[in-house]
C-alpha cells in the first residue's frame, strides 16, 4: 500500500475528511508525520481534485493551538491537562450526579461537522441518547438548523426510491440558492470541472440565487431575486409547467396523486405575481419553467439559501412537485443513479416509498410545543431547553466536533445558556469558541489519523436529493494514513460516547448500514451492541457500519485508490405488482403554507428605510464553517468573514472595501469588515456563518470575524415543525466604524 520513497519519506493514501466529498489524498509520510497532502491522481473518479482545506490538513494536524491532552476548566477559568481516563471518570461522576437530582433528560448531546472525520463519530451520540433512554428529545444535531426540510418534504411527498436523474447526464438543472462549486453540496466530485463538462455535454443550466456564484459561471440563465423569495419562484414555475400542459402526464398518471389540487394551489402565483414578490422579471420565470420541462432529463434542487430564510420544507416540497410532474425521476429498465456498493444489497425499483407524517403532535417539545419529529430535537430550541428552569431542563451538553457557541442562531442567547450549565464538555481538536466555554476538552484523531470508508457518502441520499453521493459504483476505503503527534492523548468521539456509556453502566446499541430515514427504509439497518467487556476496534465498527453490503468491505479495501465496479448491473426494476404507493403532489399542510405565503407576498420581511440590506448566508471556500478559522496555512490568507456588499451600496454609504462596519439587525449587532462585490444582488449583505468571538470576548473583525448568528432572533420566526429560526433575509443596516486609510 504505502510506496516507499526513501527511509523516511514515504506516500500514503487516504480520503480527506474535512468536508463530507470525501477526496481521495496523496499524503507524503516523513518520520510518521503528513508533510504534504495533494489530490490522489490515480482515483478512478476524483481525478487528483482536492481543495485547499484539504491540501492544509497537515498544518491543521500539527497546529500549534491543537488540543493533545484532555483539558480541564479550573475554577479561576484557567485549563489544566489531565489524563484521558481520568477525565472520563470525572465527567461520568458529575452526569451520575446530575441524573440523580433531575434525571437522564438533563443530559444532551450536539453533534456537528468536526465529526465527520468517522463515519461512526456523527451517529454515536444518537446512539448513546438511546442508551440514556431519552431518544430523540435530547439529540440535537445540526440537522435541525441546518436543511430539515429536505427530509420533511421528502416524508410528505413520498421518495422515489431510483432517486433523481443524474446531475451529470442532465440536459437541465436548476440550483435554488446553494453553490456546489464552493459547497460540494450536491456535486461531492471536483464540482468546478463536473458543473462545467455537464454544460459543455449539453445541460442548460439555470441558478437561482441573489448572487453570481462560482456556480453560475456556465449557466444558461441566472436569476438573482431579492433574498427569501424561492416559494413564490418555485410556485410561478410550477403554474407555468402545468397551465401550459409541460408536464410528463403518464408519470404522473402512474405514479402521483393530487395534480388538480396543487394546479389550483398555484395558479394565483401568475409571472408578474412573482416577478413583483421577488424584483426579477416575470420573462425569465417563464423561460425558466419552459427550458427545464422542454429538456429531456433534468432537476430542480435546493439548499441552505432557499432553506434558511424559512418556508425551506415548502421550496424542497415544491422542487419534488416540479420534478415529479416532469417525470424527473430515474425508470425501471434505466441505470440507478445512487448505486449501492457499501450499501445493502436491495432490489431497486420505479416506485415510491409512500408519503407519511414525519410529526408526532402528542408528543411536545418542553420550548415552543413543537412535535416530535423524524429529525431530531429542534436545535434551535437548545439554548432554551437549557434556559428554561423546570423538569426537562438540560444541564449537561456533550457537543462533539460541534461549535455551537457561533454556530447555533442568537448567539448571545447560546453563550448565556453555555456558559450557565452545570456540565459542558466539548469533543474537539482546538480551543474553539466552544471549547473556551468547556468544563472538558476531549481531543479526538484528526482526518489522516482515522480510517475512512465511502458509506456515508452513498447513505446521504436518504437525507434528501441534491446532498451527496455518486452516480456510478463507486467506492473506498483508506486506514488511517498516520498516527497522532507522538505523546498524544486522544480518542475518537466514538469511543469517547462508549467508555462514558459504559462507566455509566449503559449499554449502546450500534445500527450498522443504515438504509434509510425515517419511515423511508431500503432496508431495515443491522443491530450490533457495543460488548462491555471489549471496547471495539474502529475496524470492528466499520464491518458493523458495512454489514450486509453489496460489495464486502474486505474487498473494497483491496483498491487504494477505490473501484468503480463497474460488473454490478444497476438496472431498476419495474414497480412490484403489489406496490400502491403514490407520490403526493397536494399535501396539505404544504397547500395551506404556500396559500400564506401567497396572502403575504412570500412572508418573509422585506428590506426597510431603518433596515435596508438583507443578509444572506454563503459559505467560505478555505473554511469549513468554523473549522480553518485557526489553521496557519488558512488563516493566513485570511481568517476573518467579509462582509460582501454591492458597490452600489457602498458607494451610497461612503464606505469602501476595507472598512470596518457596524451591521445592525432588530435583534443585534456585529462589527464586520466592507468588501465590494458587483456580482451581488444590490441590497443584500452577503456574509459567511461561524465566524467571530464570543459574547464575553471584544470584537476582532479583522481577526476573528463576526459572527452572523448574533443578529438572529432565535424565538421571532422559526420553523412551525423542527424549530429552525430565521436565519435568512435578515434585515440589516450597516454603519462605518472606522474608515480605511486611503
Ligand atoms: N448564522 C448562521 N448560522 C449557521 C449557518 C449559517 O449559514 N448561518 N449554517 C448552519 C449549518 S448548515 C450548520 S451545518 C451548522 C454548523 O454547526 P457546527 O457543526 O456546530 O459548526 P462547525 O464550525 O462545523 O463545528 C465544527 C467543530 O468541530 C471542530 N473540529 C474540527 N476538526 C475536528 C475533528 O477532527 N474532530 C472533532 N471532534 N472536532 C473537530 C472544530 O474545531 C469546530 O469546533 O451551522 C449552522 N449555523
Ligand atoms: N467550503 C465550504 N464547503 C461547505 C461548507 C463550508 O462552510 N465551506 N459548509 C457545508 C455545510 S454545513 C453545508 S449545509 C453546505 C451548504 O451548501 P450550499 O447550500 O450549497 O451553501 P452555499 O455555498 O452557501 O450556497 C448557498 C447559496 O445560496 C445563496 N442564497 C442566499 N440566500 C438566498 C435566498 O434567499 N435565495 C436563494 N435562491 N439563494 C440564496 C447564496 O448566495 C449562496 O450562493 O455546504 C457544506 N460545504
Ligand atoms: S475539504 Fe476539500 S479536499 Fe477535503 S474533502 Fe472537502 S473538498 Fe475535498
Ligand atoms: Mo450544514
Amino acid at each position: 500500500m504505502a510506496a516507499h520513497q526513501s527511509a523516511t519519506s514515504q506516500t500514503r493514501f487516504g480520503i480527506c475528511k474535512v468536508c463530507w466529498a470525501g477526496c481521495p489524498v496523496e499524503v507524503t509520510v516523513e518520520d510518521g508525520r503528513a508533510t504534504r497532502v495533494i489530490g490522489d491522481r490515480q482515483s478512478p473518479i476524483y481525478g487528483g481534485y482536492t481543495c485547499p482545506k484539504g491540501r492544509a490538513m497537515p498544518d491543521a494536524h500539527y497546529s500549534p493551538t491543537r488540543v493533545l491532552h484532555p483539558r480541564k476548566r479550573m475554577p479561576d477559568g484557567s485549563y489544566t491537562e489531565i489524563p484521558m481516563a481520568q477525565a472520563i471518570e470525572e465527567i461520568a461522576q458529575r452526569i451520575e450526579a446530575i441524573v440523580a437530582e433531575y434525571g437522564p433528560e438533563a443530559i444532551a448531546v450536539y453533534p456537528g461537522n468536526g465529526n465527520l472525520t468517522n463515519p461512526i463519530n456523527p451517529v454515536i451520540g444518537a446512539m448513546f441518547i438511546m442508551a440514556m433512554g431519552t431518544f430523540p428529545d435530547r439529540f440535537f444535531s445540526v440537522q435541525t438548523i441546518d436543511q430539515a426540510g429536505k427530509v420533511i418534504a421528502q416524508a410528505l411527498h413520498g421518495r422515489w426510491i431510483p432517486g433523481p436523474q443524474p446531475f451529470s447526464r442532465a440536459k437541465t438543472w436548476i440550483m435554488v440558492g446553494t453553490n456546489p462549486v464552493i459547497s460540494k453540496q450536491g456535486v461531492m466530485v471536483n464540482p468546478g470541472q463536473t458543473v462545467k463538462q455537464a454544460v459543455k455535454d449539453g445541460m442548460k443550466l439555470i441558478v437561482i440565487d441573489p448572487r453570481a456564484t462560482e456556480s453560475t459561471a456556465h449557466a444558461f440563465l441566472h436569476i438573482a431575486p431579492q433574498p427569501g423569495q424561492d416559494a413564490s419562484i418555485l410556485a410561478g414555475i410550477l403554474r407555468v409547467i402545468l397551465s401550459e400542459n409541460l408536464h410528463d402526464a403518464d408519470f404522473v398518471a402512474a405514479n402521483a396523486i393530487g395534480i388538480e389540487a396543487l394546479k389550483a394551489s398555484v395558479e394565483p402565483f401568475t409571472p408578474e405575481h412573482v416577478a413583483s414578490v421577488a424584483g426579477i422579471s416575470a420573462d425569465d420565470v417563464v423561460l425558466a419553467a419552459r427550458t427545464f420541462a422542454a429538456a429531456e432529463s433534468g432537476c430542480v434542487v435546493t439548499a441552505t439559501g432557499a432553506h434558511f430564510p424559512l418556508h425551506g420544507t415548502l421550496c424542497e416540497y415544491l422542487a419534488l412537485s416540479i420534478n415529479t410532474v416532469c417525470g424527473r425521476w430515474v425508470r425501471a429498465g434505466e441505470a440507478h443513479a445512487q448505486p449501492h456498493v457499501l450499501l445493502p444489497d436491495v432490489a431497486i425499483r420505479a416506485q415510491p416509498h409512500a408519503p407519511y407524517q414525519p410529526w408526532d403532535y402528542s408528543k411536545t417539545s418542553r420550548i415552543n410545543a413543537l412535535p416530535q419529529t423524524v429529525v431530531g430535537a429542534p436545535t434551535g430550541t437548545l439554548p432554551d431547553e437549557i434556559l428554561t428552569p423546570g423538569k426537562g431542563q438540560v444541564r449537561a451538553l456533550i457537543c462533539s466536533g460541534s461549535n455551537p457557541a457561533v454556530s447555533l442562531p442568537d448567539q448571545n442567547r447560546a453563550g448565556r445558556a453555555l456558559s450557565s450549565l452545570d456540565l459542558l464538555v466539548a469533543i474537539d481538536v482546538e480551543m474553539s469558541n466552544t471549547a473556551r466555554m468547556a468544563d472538558y476538552v476531549i481531543p479526538d484523531r484528526m482526518s489522516l489519523e482515522t480510517p475512512a470508508c465511502s458509506q456515508f457518502s452513498e447513505s446521504m441520499k436518504y437525507y434528501g436529493i441534491w446532498t451527496g453521493g455518486y452516480e456510478v459504483p463507486f467506492a473506498q476505503y483508506a486506514p488511517a494514513v498516520v498516527e497522532p503527534p507522538a505523546g498524544s492523548d486522544t480518542i475518537e468521539s466514538w469511543e469517547f460516547f462508549y467508555e462514558l456509556a459504559k462507566r455509566l453502566g449503559k449499554q449502546i446499541t450500534y445500527f450498522g448500514n443504515a438504509a434509510g430515514t425515517g419511515q423511508h427504509w431500503d432496508k431495515a439497518p443491522v443491530a450490533f451492541t457495543l460488548p462491555l467487556e471489549r471496547r471495539p476496534t474502529t475496524e470492528e465498527m466499520f464491518e458493523a457500519m458495512c454489514a450486509g453490503s453489496r460489495v464486502p468491505l474486505a474487498e473494497v479495501k483491496q483498491h487504494t485508490h477505490g473501484k468503480v465496479f463497474a460488473e454490478l448491473d444497476l438496472t431498476v426494476l419495474p414497480r412490484a405488482h403489489d406496490c400502491t404507493a403514490m407520490l403526493q403532489l397536494a399535501d396539505p399542510t404544504m397547500l395551506a403554507e404556500l396559500a400564506t405565503v401567497f396572502e403575504r407576498r412570500g412572508d418573509t420581511t422585506s428590506p426597510s428605510a431603518e433596515f435596508p440590506l438583507l443578509l444572506i448566508p454563503r459559505r467560505a471556500n478555505d473554511m469549513m464553517n468554523s473549522i480553518g478559522r485557526n489553521n496557519p496555512k488558512l488563516a493566513a490568507r485570511r481568517s476573518h468573514n467579509p462582509a460582501y456588499l454591492n458597490p452600489a451600496d457602498l458607494a451610497r454609504m461612503g464606505m469602501a472595501t476595507g472598512d470596518i462596519i457596524s451591521i445592525r439587525s432588530a435583534h443585534g449587532e456585529i462589527k464586520g469588515v466592507a468588501e465590494a462585490e458587483p456580482r451581488l444582488r444590490a441590497g443584500t449583505l452577503s456574509m459567511s456563518h461561524c465566524f467571530g468571538t464570543n459574547p464575553d470576548e471584544a470584537d476582532d473583525p479583522l481577526g476573528q470575524g463576526g459572527c452572523t448568528s448574533r443578529l438572529m432572533d432565535a424565538n421571532a420566526a422559526f420553523d412551525p415543525v423542527f424549530g429552525q429560526p430565521r436565519m435568512g433575509a435578515i434585515p440589516v443596516r450597516i454603519e462605518a466604524v472606522a474608515v480605511v486609510a486611503a
